[in-house]
């Protein structure tokens, strides 16, 4: 008897324990994953610290010095494990409240992510995690406890080591969990800081933006899209840490002479800039898979020069670390095109999840088949040797872009007051350029937008038209003329296997 009742306090309560350091570390390496700011334990430290009188900061100090924090956090968690002992306790003898202790742990660690200074939407996700894994593991590890094995029902001396046990392997599952989230985020870390303390080149050729390229109209996408507006399409569900200091180019394959370019050896070349927009083949009619940005870099063609493609290679598959690669034509990346190995975004280095610290940009070409991020390799190769990432998943080998339009202004839905009214938009086909955008009310006529200045082929162009808007439901759509001639069909076909097409559609109600 006493043996049991001794038994039946310390396994529910290391039970608990298990389950809870399991949901600490999973929450620590969901954190790392999606939300670095918003780690369970940094945000509890964090938030203690806030609340913290100042006697107790300074005594921590005194005592701790500059272990100050790491005092703190190893605070938190021999507190979080009696906590969890208790929580233990309480489930084994007044079910379900051990659980709710456990989530509500999680609850309140969400809710101090969320009112953080830097809190994202995915936030309160960690905490959330940590919490649900600790009561859910919990309350299956002591149902095991209450209902024996049905195949030994009568050995529960065996249950009890069988959850001692699983408690155990939570304990190093969750260990291990962490050990990885301090790995991620450490190497995020350090990359972060080493961007923000990097200067870039000054360009060798610069690039005026048109006063006139910017209409300035309320709710019309600017004609340089900011870095933090910038869409991202990648498959990288961690996104690539990359170290200038160890990151290199090699471009081999069918050349004359295999090239190794450092990052020294690339700021050091001539760098050019370059205002280009940036489209994905998955942009669908009316899509936001687009943004124009400032470009710094060196020509692809000047560094492709040095390697010396042979006569038989046709196209440039590039790598980047994290194994995606894209197959574009060698002739778009050599020809008179502003083709870059682009350092720079918007004046600054490229944001990490835009593929800091080198990435490709090719006008012509939509992303999928040009603008790998992270590059580390240019392979010269053949089209009938080679393939990149999405050419075996059903997209087209080759994604010149195809001309597009988009009405910003009204917004679909929109309420828009009657009598003077304006409706504007973007258009583009990069690399050939917008001749004219046609505006459509209803199913009256074709009438002719106003385009803004564009700043080059290369680059999207803004649209305006004055509407006398009358009461009622309208729907007005858009059309661009390419300076090819071609005009955009009304055909709608969907963006797989090499970009959509048809006409752009908003409706909206004039009251
Ligand atoms: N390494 C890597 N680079 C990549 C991709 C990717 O999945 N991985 N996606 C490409 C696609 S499909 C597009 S549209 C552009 C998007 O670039 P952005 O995220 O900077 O807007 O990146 C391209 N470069
Ligand atoms: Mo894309």
């Amino acid at each position: 008897m006493t043996r049991s009742t001794s038994f039946s306090r310390g396994i529910p309560a290391a039970a608990a324990i298990g389950a809870t350091v399991l949901g600490a570390g999973l929450g620590e390496l969901v954190a790392a994953i999606v939300a670095p700011s918003a780690s369970p334990f940094s945000v509890i430290g964090g938030g203690m610290i806030d609340i913290a009188p100042a006697w107790a900061k300074n005594l921590a100090i005194d005592l701790f010095g500059t272990g100050d924090k790491a005092a703190l956090l190893v605070g938190i968690a021999v507190l979080l494990l009696v906590v969890a002992g208790l929580a233990g306790l309480l489930e084994w003898r007044r079910p379900p409240w051990g659980r709710v202790v456990l989530v509500g742990l999680g609850v309140v660690g969400a809710v101090v992510a969320m009112t953080r200074a830097d809190a994202g939407t995915l936030s309160p996700v960690p905490s959330i995690v940590a919490g649900g894994v600790a009561a859910i593991v919990t309350a299956l590890l002591l149902r095991r406890l209450r209902r024996p094995s049905t195949l030994a029902p009568a050995d529960t001396g065996l249950t009890r080591r069988g959850v001692l046990a699983l408690s155990g392997v939570a304990v190093m599952a969750g260990a291990l969990a962490a050990l990885g989230s301090v790995a991620l985020s450490s190497g995020a870390r350090a990359v972060s800081a080493v961007r923000a303390a990097l200067r870039l080149p000054a360009p060798a050729t610069t690039v005026d933006v048109p006063a006139a390229a910017e209409l300035g109209i309320d709710g019309l996408s600017p004609v340089i899209t900011p870095a933090a507006d910038f869409y991202r399409i990648d498959t990288a569900l961690v996104v690539p840490q990359v170290d200038p200091a160890t990151w290199s180019l090699r471009v081999h394959g069918l050349v004359e002479q295999e090239v190794v370019l450092r990052w020294d050896d690339l700021v050091a070349l001539p760098q050019q800039e370059t205002v280009a927009t940036l489209v994905c083949v998955s942009n669908g009619v009316g899509g936001d898979l687009v943004g124009t940005a400032r470009w710094l870099g060196v020509p692809l063609r000047d560094i492709l020069a040095r390697a010396r493609p042979t006569a038989e290679a046709d196209m440039v598959l590039s790598h980047s670390i994290d194994g995606f690669t894209a197959s574009s034509p060698l002739e778009a990346l050599t020809d008179d095109r502003d083709a870059l190995l682009a350092i720079g975004m918007n004046g600054e280095p490229l944001p990490i999840e835009h593929g800091f610290p080198v990435r490709m940009v090719v006008p012509g070409l939509y992303g999928y088949v040009s603008a790998t991020k992270w590059v580390t390799e240019l392979e010269v190769t053949r089209f009938d040797r080679a393939e990149g990432y999405w050419t075996p998943r059903g997209w087209s080998e080759r994604g010149p872009v195809k001309l597009q339009s988009r009405i910003d202004v009204p917004r679909a839905g929109a309420r828009v007051a009657a009598g003077d009214a304006v409706i504007a938009g973007v258009a583009w086909q990069t690399h050939v350029g917008v001749s004219g955008v046609e505006v459509q009310i209803d199913d009256g006529p074709w009438q002719p937008a106003t385009l803004a200045t564009a700043i080059s082929a290369d680059t999207w162009v803004q649209w305006s038209i004055p509407w006398q808007a009358t009461a009622g439901e309208h729907t007005l759509r858009c059309r661009a003329t390419s300076t090819a001639g071609e005009t955009q069909t009304e055909a709608r076909t969907p963006p797989a296997p090499d970009g959509a097409t048809g006409w752009p559609e908003v409706r909206v109600t004039v009251a």
